[in-house]
């Protein structure tokens, strides 16, 4: 029995947000004078604010207080935000369109599924706001990726059952958080070489769409 529904990460997915993640927080490390690279960006995709901030921190050489540690975030968040204001609908990624709309002839439903708080933005920015059948993010879920709780949540949202579900993704965490939540998992991108993945494309344009729905 085929997939029902698909469920969409955003971030390095969609669009390639990641790299205005990377200049954000970079600009954070360095005012702080903390180590902090493309490498180390990596670990933060599909990882919470808060999260991604202590992954940052590990490199520092002193002890922030949590006080700190909420205005750092909330001034990368402000850096970001700054950022998102130059995405137009040019930066959904290779094969999106085409897919989202193959998926509609067929009557597979879909979904975000994304760690980020600042999905509604992004959505609007690049005229994707009502692109999906629904959309489940990081103002729906106390849990971030690996957690399966944005999987679920979306999943709920679609009234489908998670077996039924299968999630493409770009983080580690994310191939981890779907096969927790008993769904599919696609790697593409930076995860296009996860071994844990169920399938695994380069990116969408190169990606099956009968092996996905067939997985
Ligand atoms: P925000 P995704 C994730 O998006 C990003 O990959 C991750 O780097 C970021 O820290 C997280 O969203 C939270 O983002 O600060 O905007 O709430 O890949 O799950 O779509
Ligand atoms: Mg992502």
């Amino acid at each position: 029995m085929g997939s029902k529904a698909m469920i969409f990460d955003l971030d390095g997915v969609i669009v390639s947000t990641d790299e205005y993640h990377y200049l954000a927080w970079k600009e954070i490390a360095d005012r702080e004078n903390i180590y902090f690279d493309r490498k180390i960006n990596e670990q933060l995709r599909g990882v919470s604010r808060m999260e991604s901030l202590e992954i940052l921190l590990r490199k520092a050489e002193k002890a922030y207080t949590d006080e700190e540690k909420l205005a750092m975030a909330t001034d990368k968040n402000g850096i970001y935000r700054d950022l998102l204001n130059r995405l137009t609908p040019a930066d959904i990624l290779p094969g999106v369109n085409d897919l989202l709309a193959e998926l509609k002839r067929r009557g597979i439903r879909t979904a975000i599924g994304s760690s980020s708080k600042n999905t509604p933005v992004i959505l609007e920015k690049i005229g994707m706001k009502d692109a999906f059948d629904a959309v489940a993010d990081g103002n729906d879920i106390k849990n971030s990726k690996p957690d399966p709780e944005v999987f679920l949540v979306a999943a709920k949202k679609l009234g489908e059952l998670p077996e039924n579900c299968v999630v493409v993704e770009d983080a580690y965490a994310g191939i981890e958080a779907a096969k927790r939540a008993g769904m599919k998992a696609v790697g593409v991108g930076f995860a296009s070489t996860c071994p844990q993945a169920d399938y695994t494309a380069e990116n969408l344009a190169k990606a099956d769409i009968g092996k996905m729905l067939s997985l």
